[in-house]
């Protein structure tokens, strides 16, 4: 089993900067060749000298210094460094590799021992992940796990929190396009069915950016008055004094409230008539989902681009199905739909699922399986599970999820 690596490329296409909490590292996939001629990405990364010309050694060798201890609880030995032999231990360093101040990367003698590769992944695997929210380099990292005989089903949300969703849709709309391999499979989250109700009245009103960020600011204050209007009607059910105590505050909020929103609006020269419900769903995916993050980026698209990704969002799938050495699995981003109407629809067609487009108009239907959390709906997995299905769901967040040995460390979002 001992192969011996003859080559080690450097693909520069796929440098990442700015990834995790350190100001500028980058990280590389180098293909390693075997001297059987079988070959391999492995992750590698840089230590930069110089960070616009200053050197932040503290916060970058803090970060090497960790390196080894995040790669193991990941489950992986297959990374290299290249760079500074002190800043990282000693094990895993093929010191033989430098970055010249042109950014160009020169290779001097290379001496593969000090390099450990371990086979991790077996080929043609299906896999799913969920809720990558912007964070491109993440998705990268996800791809590069997989061999080109593996499918990766996306379970939504990979927009807005993350500065870079639109890219994230980008590849795979282009990965799509052209056949690629991994084949990967995007099921619509809610934070794209908001992004997709939030363009269609962009375009309806024809709003421009000033009037969205003032119909924000006055929908902020509209998801105030309907939360708190919400609270007055559970405590309404109690009579006690501490009750009627916070109702008085509730009531007296809500008029603060409603200040706020007409003191927003009389911003606007000419108010469009845009209901408080719209007003609230701009606010609610701009605003408080941090979808500004993903409409800065989108409005810098050409208009085809922008169109092309409408329509791939428009024909994602809401819900898929697959099966596996006859074991039958659903994949959704939330929950499934609490009907035997869908299981029975499913099975009968012989397609991968439903598309979003053709159910467009049954809101209650696409609220259950996008934006309802599994714990409010146990009788719908129930449902499932009693038809044979294994649900995969994204969503809401479990801490930890054990694969395997490994452990992978979820973030909440
Ligand atoms: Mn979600």
């Amino acid at each position: 089993m001992d192969k011996k690596i003859i080559n080690i490329d450097i693909g520069k296409k796929t440098i990442i900067s700015n990834k995790n909490d350190i100001p500028i590292y980058d990280m590389y996939y180098v293909t390693v060749t075997y001297d059987n001629k079988e070959t391999k990405t492995i992750k590698a990364f840089t230590y930069p000298d110089t960070i616009n010309g200053t050197t932040n050694h503290e916060a970058i060798n803090g970060f090497f210094q960790r390196l080894p201890n995040l790669m193991k609880e990941q489950g992986r030995e297959d990374y290299i460094f290249l760079g500074r032999l002190e800043l990282a231990g000693s094990t895993y360093i093929a010191d033989r590799f430098y970055r010249l101040p042109s950014g160009e990367i020169a290779q001097a003698k290379f001496d593969i021992d000090y390099l450990k590769i371990k086979d991790v992944i077996e080929p043609g695997k299906h896999y799913a992940i969920s809720d990558i929210h912007g964070y491109y380099g993440s998705y990268l990292d996800a791809l590069h796990m997989l061999t080109p005989q593996d499918t990766l089903f996306i379970l939504g949300d990979v927009i807005d929190r993350g500065n870079n969703g639109i890219a994230i849709l980008q590849d795979i709309i282009s990965r799509k396009k052209t056949s690629q391999n991994p084949k990967i499979i995007f099921l619509l989250g809610n934070h794209e069915w908001q992004m997709l109700q939030c363009l269609d009245l962009i375009s309806k009103y024809q709003l421009s950016s000033t009037e969205i960020s003032t119909y924000c600011e006055a929908g902020k204050w509209i998801i105030n008055i309907k939360d708190d209007e919400n609270d007055i009607n559970t405590i309404q059910k109690s009579n006690s004094y501490y009750d009627k105590w916070q109702i008085y505050e509730k009531e007296k909020a809500i008029q603060g409230y409603k200040q706020k929103k007409s003191d927003a609006l009389s911003q606007l020269t000419s108010p469009k008539n845009l209901t408080d419900n719209e007003i609230a769903l701009l606010s609610a995916w701009l605003w408080a989902n941090d979808g500004y993050l993903t409409y800065n980026q989108f409005i810098l698209l050409t208009e085809q681009e922008k169109q092309d990704l409408y329509q791939f969002l428009m024909n994602s799938l809401l819900l898929a199905k697959i099966q596996i050495n006859d074991k039958k699995f659903c994949l959704i981003h939330a929950t499934p739909p609490n009907s035997q109407e869908y299981i029975d629809l499913i099975e009968e067609k012989n397609e991968l699922g439903i598309i979003y487009s053709a159910v467009a108009n049954y809101e209650p239907l696409i609220k259950m399986c996008i934006d309802t959390r599994k714990t409010d709906n146990y009788d719908a997995f129930q449902l499932w599970k009693n038809s044979g299905y294994t649900m995969i769901i994204g969503h809401t967040p479990s801490k930890r999820v054990y694969c395997g040995k490994s452990k992978y460390k979820f973030h909440m979002h």
